[in-house]
C-alpha cells in the first residue's frame, strides 16, 4: 500500500510556535489553492457552524460557540469542508480507463484526490472495472442479494459517524425491520469504552457538561487528546480558560501543541501581533496506558489530603448520591505508591501536584479522547476518572463533570438515534410500537465481530454507510480478506477510497450528497440534524449545488435500499424521503428526549438532550452514581518491548491523508515513521531517520511487521512509541480487542523495533 513519497526529503524540526495562528492560515491557503477552491471555499466557510441556515462542520464533534461568534472555524475544519467541495470529479470515463487491479496499486491519497464520485457504479468482474448502473437497478441488485440470504444476520450495516440523525434513524429501521441488530459503527473503535463506563457509573452513555461549563470551570484536565489537530476549536476554550485564571492540566505521553500556547483562529488582533495565549498550566507525561494508575494516584492523594482537610472529599455529595465509596477508599489506600509510580510512569511528587490542583479547584472538568479509550482497560480508566470526579462532587453542577471529546461530527447522534448493536429493550419496544415492526432482540455484531463473521462466511452482505472500513479497521490484510469473502459489498460514499477496491463478489458504489450540498426533495429543500459532543442537537443545511445531478441524499439511498430489500414493507420509505419532517415526527415518538423534535430543532441553537446524570438522576442498578473498584492493570512493557500508540497526524482526517506533514510535531514529508524515546533508540543503535523494522506480537503469539519505517527521536517516555494510523493498522491483530469494550487496542500495541537489514 501507501508509501507516498512526494519525492521531497523528510524533515524533523521540533515545533516551537503557538498552535493555530499564522501557520494554520498559511496551511489553509495552500490547501484551498490545491483544491482549486479559492472562490467558493471562503464563502462556504463563512456559512459553517452558523446558527440558522448554515451547515454543520463535518470536521469534528466539538460544539459550536453559543455566543454567536461568527468565525468559529478552524484550519482542519476548513480543510475538511474544502475536501468535500473540491471541483475534481471521478466519473464513468475514469472507471472505464482503469481496472480495479490497477487502482489497487494507487496510494490512498491518489484515490481520494480524484475528486467526488458522480454516479452509481457496479463492479463488473468480466472486465475488472466499475461500470455505471442506474439507481433503480442498483437497488434491485441489493434486493436480490438480500433475498438470497439464509438469515437476516448474514447482513451487516456499518455507519461512519458522519451520517445525519434522520438518515441514521432510517438506516437502523431498515436493518431491524429486515431482522438484524448487526449495526457496527466507527464508535466501536473510538468511544465504546466511554459509553460503557459512563453507563455503568452514571447511567448515561455520554458526558454531562456543555460549553458553558467549560467557561466556568476552575480546572480542566485534558487526557489523551491531540486537541490542536483533532478538536482545534477546543483551543479557544483553553485560551479563554487560561486568561480567566483557570488551571489546565494536560495528561499525555506526548506534549502536544494544545499543551503549550495558541493563537486562536478568529482572534485577529492577536494574529496580527503574534501574541499567543498559554493553554496549559501543568503537563504530565504518563507512560502509554498509565492513566488509570495516575488517576488512582490522584484519588489516593485526595484521601491523604482529607486526613488534615476534611473538605477535600465532598462527604455530603458522596453520601447522598453515590454507592461504593468505602470500598473505593480502601482500594486507594491499599494501592501502594511505588506501584502507582511504576504503572503510571509518573513520580508521586508530580501526581500529588496534579491532585493539589484538583483539590484547590472548586469545579473541575475531565475531558478525554482516544488516548484513554483505545486500551484493554479503557472502561476501567474512564470509570476511574468518574471515581475521582465523584470524590469531590464534580457532577450535576455548573463547571464540573466528565466531558469526553467525540470524534466524527455526528458519531454521538448515531448512537442516540439507534445505531447500537446492543440496543436496550425499552428502545426496541418503542420502535416496535411506533413503527409497527418486530425488531430482533438478540445482540448484533460490532466492527470486530463483523470482520470475524465475514471470515467464517457468516456475514455475506456488507453495507458501509460512509467511512472507509477496509482501512479504518485493524489488521489490514485480514480485514481485506474478510471483505473479499462477501457476496456483496455496498459502499455509500462521497469519494473513491480503498474500501471500493477491496470488495465482495458483487459490489456497488453509491455516491451521495455531502453535508455542504443542497438537498432538494419533493417537499422542498431539506435539512438534517446532528448532535455534538455535548449533546446539542441542531439543524444543518447545505448551500452548495450538488457535485453531480445524479447524487442522492443518504436518506433517499437508504429508502431505496430498504424498499428493495423489504418487499411488502409497511414503512412509508418514500414518504419519509419527501419531507424529513416526517422522519423527525416518528423519531420524536421513539427516542427519549426528542419530544417536539421538529419545533425544538428549529430553535436558534437547537436543543440539548436532557442528561439525567447532570440532574443527579442515575439510571444505574442502585439508582446512585457507582464507584468502581477495578485492580490496576499491568501496562509496563516487557524488556525490549515498546508500547506503541497509533494516532493521527495534523494533516489527515482518519483515513484521508491531506499531506505527509505533521506540522505541530515538526515533521515534513514523512508518514512512515515511528516516534521513539532517544534512549530507546540509542539502546538499539538507531539514529534519527534510520530505517527500522517494527514487529508486533499479538496475544495469540502471531507477529506482524512493517519494514523500513524511519525513527524519529521524540519527547516521549521510555518504553513508549507512536506512529500514524491507518498505516499502522497492519500491526494491530484483529483478535486484540478489549475484553471490556470490544474496542481494538490501537493505543497499546506491543512492538519490537530494530534497524532494518
Ligand atoms: N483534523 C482531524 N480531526 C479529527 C480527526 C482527524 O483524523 N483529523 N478524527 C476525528 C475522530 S473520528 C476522533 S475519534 C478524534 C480523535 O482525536 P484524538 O484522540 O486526539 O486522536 P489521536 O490522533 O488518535 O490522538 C490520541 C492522543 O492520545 C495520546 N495518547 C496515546 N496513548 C495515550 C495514553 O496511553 N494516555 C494518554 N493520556 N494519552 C495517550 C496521543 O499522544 C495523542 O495526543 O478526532 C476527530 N477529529
Ligand atoms: N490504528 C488505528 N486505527 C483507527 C483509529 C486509531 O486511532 N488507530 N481510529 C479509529 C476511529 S476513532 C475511527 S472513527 C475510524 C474511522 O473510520 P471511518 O469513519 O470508517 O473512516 P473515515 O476515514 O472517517 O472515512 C472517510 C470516507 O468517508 C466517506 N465520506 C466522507 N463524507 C461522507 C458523507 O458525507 N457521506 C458518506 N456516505 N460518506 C462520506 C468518504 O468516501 C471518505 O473516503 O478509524 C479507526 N481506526
Ligand atoms: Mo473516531
Amino acid at each position: 500500500m501507501d508509501e507516498r513519497t512526494s519525492g521531497e526529503q523528510p524533515e524533523f524540526r521540533p515545533y516551537h510556535h503557538p498552535a493555530a495562528g499564522w501557520g494554520a492560515a498559511r496551511s489553509v491557503t495552500e490547501f484551498l489553492v490545491r483544491e482549486r477552491e479559492l472562490v467558493d471555499g471562503p464563502r462556504a466557510i463563512m456559512r459553517m457552524n452558523h446558527e440558522n441556515g448554515g451547515f454543520d462542520c463535518p470536521g469534528c464533534a466539538w460544539p459550536d460557540d453559543t455566543k454567536g461568534l461568527h468565525l468559529d472555524i478552524c484550519e482542519n475544519g476548513i480543510k475538511h469542508v474544502t475536501w468535500e467541495m473540491t471541483r475534481k470529479r471521478v466519473g464513468a470515463e475514469f472507471f472505464a480507463a482503469h481496472t480495479v487491479a490497477e487502482l489497487s496499486e494507487w496510494s490512498d491519497f491518489e484515490l481520494e484526490d480524484q475528486g467526488r464520485l458522480t454516479e452509481p457504479l457496479r463492479y463488473d468482474p468480466g472486465i475488472d472495472r466499475y461500470v455505471p448502473i442506474s439507481w433503480p437497478e442498483a437497488f434491485a441488485l441489493f434486493g436480490r442479494a438480500m433475498a438470497e440470504l439464509d438469515s437476516p444476520d448474514q447482513a451487516s450495516f456499518y455507519t461512519s459517524g458522519r451520517l445525519g440523525n434522520e438518515a441514521t434513524f432510517l438506516y437502523q429501521l431498515m436493518a431491524r425491520e429486515f431482522g438484524t441488530n448487526n449495526l457496527p459503527d466507527c464508535s466501536n473503535m473510538c468511544h465504546e469504552a466511554s459509553g460503557r463506563a459512563l453507563q455503568a457509573s452514571l447511567g448515561t452513555g455520554k458526558g454531562t457538561v456543555d460549553l458553558k461549563d467549560w467557561e466556568m470551570t476552575d480546572a480542566l484536565f485534558i487526557l489523551g487528546v491531540n486537541a490542536a489537530s483533532n478538536a482545534p476549536r477546543m483551543l479557544t476554550s483553553l485560551a479563554e480558560a487560561y486568561r480567566r485564571g483557570a488551571q489546565i492540566v494536560h495528561i499525555n505521553p506526548l506534549v502536544e501543541a494544545a499543551a503549550t500556547r495558541t493563537i486562536i483562529p478568529h482572534d485577529f488582533a492577536r494574529m496580527a501581533t503574534f501574541k499567543a495565549t498559554r493553554t496549559s498550566t501543568l503537563n504530565v507525561q504518563p507512560r502509554i496506558g498509565g492513566d488509570m494508575a495516575l488517576v488512582r494516584g490522584m484519588a489516593k492523594a485526595v484521601f491523604e489530603e482529607a486526613e488534615h482537610d476534611p473538605k477535600a472529599v465532598d462527604a455530603e455529595f458522596v453520601d447522598r448520591h453515590t454507592t461504593g465509596f468505602d470500598d473505593y477508599r480502601a482500594l486507594c489506600e491499599a494501592t501502594p505508591w511505588p506501584e502507582i509510580e511504576r504503572q503510571s510512569g509518573v513520580s508521586r511528587a508530580v501526581i500529588t501536584a496534579a491532585a493539589r490542583v484538583y483539590c484547590e479547584a472548586d469545579r473541575s472538568i475531565f475531558s478525554w479522547c482516544l488516548g484513554i479509550t483505545q486500551h484493554e482497560h479503557g472502561v476501567d480508566t474512564v470509570r476511574e476518572i468518574v471515581n475521582l470526579l465523584l470524590l469531590r462532587g464534580n457532577l450535576g453542577r455548573e463547571g464540573a463533570g466528565p466531558s469526553p471529546v467525540r470524534g466524527h461530527s455526528n458519531v454521538q447522534g448515531n448512537r442516540t438515534c439507534g445505531i447500537d448493536h446492543r440496543p436496550d429493550e425499552a428502545f426496541l419496544d418503542r420502535l416496535a410500537e411506533v413503527c409497527g415492526i418486530e425488531p430482533p432482540r438478540a445482540h448484533g455484531l460490532d466492527t470486530i465481530g463483523t470482520i470475524e463473521a465475514m471470515h467464517r462466511g457468516e456475514v455475506k452482505v456488507f453495507v458501509g454507510m460512509g467511512g472507509n472500513f477496509a482501512l479504518a479497521a485493524p489488521d489490514t490484510p485480514h480485514t481485506f480478506a474478510a471483505l473479499r469473502k462477501c457476496a456483496l459489498t455496498v459502499q455509500v460514499s462521497t469519494k473513491l477510497n480503498r474500501s471500493h477496491l477491496v470488495h465482495g463478489e458483487q459490489a456497488l458504489i453509491l455516491p451521495c450528497l455531502g453535508r455542504t450540498e443542497k438537498d432538494h426533495q419533493r417537499g422542498g429543500l431539506q435539512s438534517t440534524s446532528v448532535e455534538d459532543s455535548m449533546s446539542m442537537v441542531h439543524l444543518s443545511r447545505g448551500m452548495k449545488r450538488p457535485a453531480s445531478p445524479h447524487l442522492l441524499s443518504e436518506p433517499a439511498i437508504i429508502a431505496g435500499l430498504a424498499a428493495a430489500a423489504l418487499p411488502g414493507s409497511r414503512t412509508p420509505w418514500q414518504r419519509y424521503v419527501e419531507d424529513y419532517d416526517r422522519i423527525r415526527d416518528t423519531m420524536a415518538q421513539v427516542l427519549d428526549g426528542f419530544e417536539d423534535f421538529n419545533r425544538r430543532v428549529r430553535l436558534p441553537l437547537g436543543f440539548r438532550i436532557r442528561q439525567p446524570a447532570r440532574e443527579l438522576i442515575f439510571h444505574t442498578p442502585s439508582g446512585r452514581a457507582e464507584f468502581s473498584t477495578a485492580e490496576l492493570p499491568d501496562v509496563v512493557p516487557a524488556d525490549g518491548v515498546l508500547a506503541l500508540g497509533t494516532m493521527r497526524s495534523h494533516d489527515q482526517w482518519n483515513t484521508t491523508i491531506y499531506s505527509d506533514d505533521d506540522r505541530y510535531r515538526g515533521i515534513k514529508n514523512l508518514r512512515t515513521l515511528i516516534f521513539m524515546n532517544a534512549e530507546d533508540m540509542r539502546d538499539r543503535g538507531i539514529g534519527e531517520f534510520d530505517r527500522v523494522d517494527i514487529t508486533s506480537t499479538a496475544r495469540d503469539g502471531s507477529t506482524r511487521t512493517l519494514n523500513r519505517y524511519q525513527a524519529i527521536p521524540y519527547d516521549i517516555p521510555r518504553g513508549c512509541a507512536a506512529g500514524y494510523m491507518p498505516e499502522m493498522n497492519v500491526l494491530c491483530a484483529l483478535g486484540d480487542y478489549s475484553t471490556q469494550s470490544d474496542q481494538p487496542i490501537m493505543k497499546h500495541v506491543a512492538v519490537t523495533v530494530e534497524p532494518s537489514a
